[in-house]
């Protein structure tokens, strides 16, 4: 395997001005001929242009033919010009087979349709060309086809001609004015529905297409309503408008990851367009309109802006997870009064840092941890991470923290001033954040270079004399991954922006207890009043409170102003305290995960003793009962941190038993069940209001409380079954019935059996349904090793399971590995054997695919006996394969390493 290093870049020493593109399309044998108007740099040196898979049938320069082995010559991955002028026009014909091309990358069939996947590299599985992201081109693309067969034929940019040709074809050209990559080019031929409108923006009008299969066009309204509010908002937040006649959206169920962002041409995973009340969740309708703007946002942060190379990703990807939260968190908060949009906006900072926490900061703990900016990769599509994409979205955050809202604009408009339409670097735009505000970011770069989650521990000290709080503050940031193999590295201190508030723990003077105290820094006279940012830049620092009138309890990094873990002394009682009092709404939700956590782990090592105290139950009972709490708080508030979180802070000190901490976690849960049972009921029936389906923020926390109230209930109380066939049997809604169904296959396993019979009797023509009666079925934690492993075989050979999408896949396989510790982490190896098997299966038709399962054992160091025996063993199994692709043998290969 080759090892790309980011020191290895050099230009391109080519200029393609244009790109003509022809595609002849047939799903057998799709023929491609392309014109490149070529231009030298500097130097004598050849055209060296990437191609994967394909048949190389002409290559002619100025419309003369070049002759192989002297002019040009090629092998598996390469066409090599040696003679090349200084320009010309180059042009050359290939051809691929689409109906055979199972990995979704390049030209691929799905379903009746042909589509292109490009990013990262999957241009050169079409046509010879220098196949990175810093070679930008103008493109006209005639797509050729079949008429009856692909009545629908686009490409990006505008429609310059449609008409009919012989033998019943019909042909479209498109041309893109601005310059892209080849990893930003998509084609789409098919037979498609469309939902359109016509906007109005910018002074002009936009043609905005959702093209779906036909009878799903009535799921297509909310994607079209959400690029509408993603247009929208982009406008109005950063004055970015849609630059193009038209905008469209393709959806196709054969997808590897969920959206493409290609120009004028998003393809998208239907399970991020279609929503529907009667098959979609309030989180799939939530994901479709994130996805949505998500793609749509790449328009300016990406596209118009783009990677100079791939080790740049999170340039892109970064800048634009941060920009889909903030408007996921504008829409939810929009129309609201100040107190509850504050409050909308802390639920989706919750729910955005819970998953950085779980999976983020677990990748940067593992063998696969790298900076937000790698050095080093043996595969791309193995750096399409977590850290990547929302860690980098936390340090993008952390500018806006540093610069505030004013600051961080102006940033983004200097990065637009200088770099629009062209490939630039992670440097370039912590540049332009800088120079527009005038500040030293040098040391703040070091985010881009190191890899891990930095450790800050505090001391506090409170000195009643003197009224002086002092805050002792010190970094760690130890070697991870790759970095452990670099004895010379040397891990400085980063710029931290921590916002820390102190909670008054008595009642002094005017001042009421848990009110947060104003905050003098020493030598500076303007208090701030609650949140104090501090700019935490040292290996370690001290910073001096004054005037502090009573001893506090200090809130740490609130709202969760930088991507590091905290380390502070609480005893119980503190952390009880800002559980009733902390003004930080984050800070809040993030004290009950400390109080679960730690109850826990105590209960790990003394089974038989009660999970929570007196106290801390009784605290957590005004806080269920508390209406000034919106329902969708009140249900992250009462929701356990996940089993992944709990074992990557387990396995940072001892080696990690599964099942015991499995056993633990359900009794932290049934000890809530119970305790709290009357609770539970109270909530279910007056949230379960039968009001009609809609899909705001508001109405999907009443869900969200209302499913969890009921699945404490079956915890608590057997006579749950028939309020849970009762939901199932009468709701409205995707939401409650997939609730009502997952209660049922783990709680009440006769009332299942009929109820996924029924289930998917209903949904039968549904894929993105069927997924979930597929994935509710492999996260059954409870029934027997023995049950789960029977309901495994019947639906791996289920019909519905033949021949199986990545959506599919996704639901049966990886829910089973990632979603199922209990059953996945069996102690005869059981469910590792399974996971070796379908790596090797999956890896011989789709890598990328099998590449993502392959990560599952990647923590294997961590357990404890015998699983870390056992992965191991299974590990080797995988890695002796010899047909191993790229992307499954750099996993297992750091795995391993
Ligand atoms: N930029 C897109 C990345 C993507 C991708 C990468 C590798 C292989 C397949 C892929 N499909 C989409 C998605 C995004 O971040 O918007
Ligand atoms: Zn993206």
């Amino acid at each position: 395997s080759t090892n790309h290093l980011l020191s290895d870049y050099t230009p391109y020493p080519f200029h393609i001005h244009t790109t003509e593109l022809v595609f002849d399309l047939s799903p057998e044998r799709t023929t491609v001929t392309s014109w490149l108007d070529f231009e030298r740099k500097t130097g004598a040196q050849a055209m060296v242009l990437d191609g994967e898979h394909i048949e190389l049938i002409a290559v002619s320069l100025d419309e003369v033919a070049l002759i192989a082995d002297v002019d040009y010559t090629v092998n598996a991955t390469q066409l090599t010009l040696h003679t090349l002028p200084e320009s010309g026009v180059l042009s050359i014909i290939t051809a691929c087979t689409p109906s055979t091309n199972t990995s979704l990358s390049g030209l691929f069939t799905t379903g009746a349709h042909l589509m292109t996947q490009c990013e990262a590299e999957g241009f050169r599985r079409m046509t010879y060309f220098p196949d990175r992201p810093d070679v930008l081109s103008t493109y006209t693309v005639t797509l050729l086809a079949d008429k009856a067969q692909f009545p629908v034929l686009l490409s990006n940019g505008n429609l310059v001609e449609a008409r009919e040709v012989d033998n019943g074809g019909h042909m479209t050209i498109w041309n893109d004015p601005f310059p892209k990559p080849s990893y930003l080019f998509a084609l789409v031929a098919g037979q498609l529905a469309s939902l359109e409108e016509t906007i109005e923006h910018d002074g002009q009008s936009k043609l905005l297409q959702v093209y779906v299969e036909a009878h799903d066009v009535p799921k297509a309204q909310f994607a079209m309503d959400s690029l509408k509010a993603s247009i929208h908002w982009d406008k109005k937040r950063y004055n970015l408008p849609l630059d193009l006649e038209r905008f469209m959206i393709v959806a196709t169920s054969d997808f590897n990851m969920g959206a493409m962002e290609n120009k004028g041409l998003n393809i998208f995973n239907t399970k991020f367009v279609l929503a529907h009340p009667d098959t979609a969740t309030d989180v799939d309708f939530e994901n479709v309109e994130a996805v949505v703007g998500h793609e749509y946002f790449h328009n300016w942060t990406g596209n118009r802006v783009t990677c100079r190379d791939w080790f740049q990703l999170s340039l892109k990807e970064g800048l634009t997870v941060y920009r889909d939260q903030e408007f996921s968190s504008d829409q939810l908060a929009e129309g609201l009064s100040e107190k509850a949009a504050a409050s909308a906006r802390a639920v989706k900072r919750i729910d955005d840092v819970s998953n950085l926490r779980t999976a983020q900061f677990a990748e940067d703990a593992g063998p696969m941890a790298h900076p937000i900016r790698p050095v080093a990769y043996e595969e791309i599509n193995n750096f399409y991470t977590m850290t990547v994409y929302e860690k980098g979205a936390e340090v993008v955050r952390m500018y806006e923290t540093l610069l505030g809202r004013d600051g961080f604009r102006k940033g983004m408009d200097l990065y637009f001033e200088r770099h629009d339409g062209t490939a630039v670097t992670c440097d370039d735009f912590r540049a332009a954040m800088a120079d527009a505000n005038a500040v030293d970011l040098t040391q703040f770069g070091r985010w881009y270079e190191q890899a891990g989650t930095p450790t800050v521990s505090v001391n506090g000290t409170y000195d009643a004399a003197a009224r002086t709080y002092t805050l002792s503050l010190t970094q760690n940031n130890p070697a991870v991954g790759i970095e452990l193999q670099q004895a010379s590295l040397l891990k400085l201190p980063l710029h931290i922006p921590l916002n820390i508030g102190l909670l008054a723990s008595s009642n002094c003077g005017s001042i009421q207890v848990g009110d947060d105290l104003p905050l003098y820094l020493a030598g500076q006279t303007d208090a701030a009043t609650g949140t104090l940012p501090l700019s935490f830049t040292e290996a370690s620092q001290t910073f001096v409170l004054t005037d502090i009138p009573c001893a506090p309890v200090p809130s740490l990094n609130r709202q969760f102003s930088a991507p590091v873990l905290i380390h502070f002394n609480y005893s119980d009682d503190d952390l009880n305290f800002l559980l009733q009092h902390d003004n930080d709404a984050f800070n809040r939700w993030d004290a009950a995960q400390q109080v679960y956590t730690r109850c826990i782990l105590n209960n790990m090592r003394n089974p038989d003793a009660a999970v929570f105290s007196p106290t801390q139950l009784n605290t957590l009972g005004e806080l269920l009962h508390n209406d000034d709490l919106s329902p969708a708080y009140r249900a992250q508030l009462f929701t356990l941190p996940s089993h992944a979180f709990l074992a990557q802070l387990i396995s940072r000190v001892q080696a990690l038993d599964p099942q015991a901490l499995h056993a633990a976690r359900q009794r932290a849960n049934d000890a809530l069940a119970t305790h709290f049972e009357s609770a539970w009921q109270l909530l279910y029936s007056q949230l379960n209001n039968n009001q009609a389906y809609v899909y705001t923020g508001a109405a999907a926390g009443q869900r969200a409380l209302k499913n969890l109230a009921l699945h404490q209930l079956a915890t608590a109380n057997d006579d749950t079954a028939v309020l849970v066939q009762n939901q199932y049997n009468t709701t409205d809604n995707m939401t409650d019935r997939i609730a009502a169904l997952s209660i049922a296959v783990n709680h009440f396993p006769a009332a299942a059996t009929t109820m996924l019979a029924d289930f998917y009797q209903r949904y039968a023509n549904e894929a993105l349904v069927i997924d979930k009666w597929f994935a509710v079925q492999a996260a059954n934690s409870h029934v027997s090793h023995n049950a789960i492993a029977q309901t495994l075989n019947d639906l791996l050979k289920h019909p519905a399971f033949i021949k199986p999408n990545p959506n599919r896949l996704r639901a049966l396989i990886f829910t089973f590995c990632n979603a199922n510790p209990h059953h996945f982490h069996q102690t005869n190896g059981a469910g590792y054997d399974f996971w070796a098997k379908h790596v090797l299966d999956i890896d011989q038709k789709n890598p990328q695919v099998s590449s993502r399962l392959a990560r599952s054992m990647e923590h294997w160091r961590d357990y404890a006996e015998p699983h870390r025996s056992l992965m191991q063993a299974a590990l080797k199994k995988v890695a002796e394969n010899q047909t191993l692709s790229q992307d499954v043998r750099e996993i297992i290969g750091k795995a391993l390493g």
